[in-house]
């Protein structure tokens, strides 16, 4: 470390910034006190030297990608966040209920991992989000499938009346092998309340990944920035994180998703500079010390800032995901799907060495 930040100091204008790199280097953990002069600084070069810093002691010069795709069984939801374009009531002329043979049309033995998610369906019985994994897992034998949010999970316990534990476990014989970091939006009651109210607390969020963890399912963790919370909301989230990954050791990567307005019930929030996304992902990977990865979620960010990030601790760029619909519909700006060789090339012209990894982030091929 101290020689990944040899001359840090002759080219560092902010004190505290100093004072972090010096707790790195002697291998301490950062606090809030740490956390909020992240957030305040203006020094955004430096703070990327810091946070490329600790990413290339943990992964050198590697950064990864997966050949994925998102599947979303149905937009139909019982409940209406304000943050999102995607979910909409039963009978609304724009819901959608995919039939299984829709869902197998989309599954490829080529997919190393697939993510299933959707809106939490008023028909639609514990049995048939069982029989989808089944049927996938059957279709794609050779890819990790990633499926349904905590908030999902909660909702199939109150639709079955099955323990979060048992749902977890039948999720996990039916061929789930991961738990997709979504939902956690932000744990801050009061934000939370703003923005969904009528959804899984940020508590419940955080025992459903522990057991999922407690079981041996790994998941991903996200956070929703960019709508009314504030730093102290923001570190708040994280520490949570870090407090459950220190009991669990659960979950793979950390994922802050930039929120999308457009067709939103937060359509006035104005957007953010682009130096507070900076700060978000350094900050994750600053202060998540217990969190392997940290991804871009090219997405939300767009191509080219995800590219950015990738000097500011990120040491994931998500995946060819080959059509996303939930943060489309919100207006994002990105393509819906990039293909395998746009990764290899994203990531070499940034000065990283791209690797292919599957769902649970074995290597399987490293582009020299
Ligand atoms: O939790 C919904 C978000 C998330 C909007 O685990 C919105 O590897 C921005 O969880 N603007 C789902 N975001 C996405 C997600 C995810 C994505 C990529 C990888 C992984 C992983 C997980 O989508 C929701 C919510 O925070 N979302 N609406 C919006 N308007």
């Amino acid at each position: 470390m101290e020689k990944l930040l040899n001359g840090f100091e002759s080219l560092c204008f902010d004190q505290n910034l100093i004072k972090i790199k010096n707790k790195l280097i002697a291998e301490e953990r950062l606090d809030f006190n740490d956390a909020k002069a992240i957030m305040e600084t203006q020094d955004i070069n430096s703070l990327g030297i810091l946070s490329s810093s600790v990413k290339e002691k943990m992964h050198g010069k590697k950064v990864y990608f997966v050949v994925n795709r998102h599947i979303n069984p149905s937009n139909v939801c019982a409940i209406s966040c304000k943050f999102c374009a995607f979910g909409k009531p039963k009978g609304h002329s724009d819901a959608y209920e995919m039939s299984m043979e829709k869902i197998l049309s989309l599954v490829s033995n080529e997919l190393k991992e697939i993510h299933i998610v959707g809106g939490l369906h008023p028909d639609w019985e514990f049995e048939k989000y069982l029989e989808i994994v089944k049927e996938v897992s059957k279709a794609a034998p050779d890819a990790h499938i990633k499926a349904f949010t905590a908030v999902e999970i909660d909702w199939f316990s109150q639709i079955s009346g099955k323990s979060i534990g048992k749902v977890i476990s039948e999720l996990m014989t039916a061929g789930v092998d991961a738990l997709p970091g979504g939902g956690a939006e932000i744990f801050s009651p009061e934000i939370r309340k703003k923005i969904c109210t009528p959804k899984t607390t940020g508590d419940s969020w955080l025992e459903i990944h522990r057991e999922a963890h407690k079981q041996g399912l790994p998941s991903n963790a996200t956070i929703l920035y960019g709508h009314l919370e504030s730093y102290n909301d923001v570190i708040d989230h994280i520490s949570r994180l870090r407090d459950l990954q220190d009991d669990t050791n659960g979950f793979f990567a950390f994922i802050p998703v930039l929120f999308q307005p457009y067709n939103t019930r937060l359509s006035k929030v104005k957007p953010f500079p682009f130096s507070y996304d900076l700060k978000v992902h350094s900050l994750a990977r600053l202060y998540l010390d217990n969190f392997p990865y940290i991804k871009a979620y090219w997405i939300t960010l767009g191509e080219k800032a995800a590219q950015v990030a990738l000097h500011y601790g990120v040491s994931d760029a998500d995946g060819t995901i080959v059509s996303e619909k939930i943060i489309h519909d919100a207006g994002a700006k990105s393509e819906i799907g990039h293909t395998r060789d746009f990764f290899v090339k994203m990531i070499k012209d940034a000065g990283y060495l791209p690797v292919e990894r599957d769902a649970l982030y074995n290597e399987l091929k490293v582009y020299e």
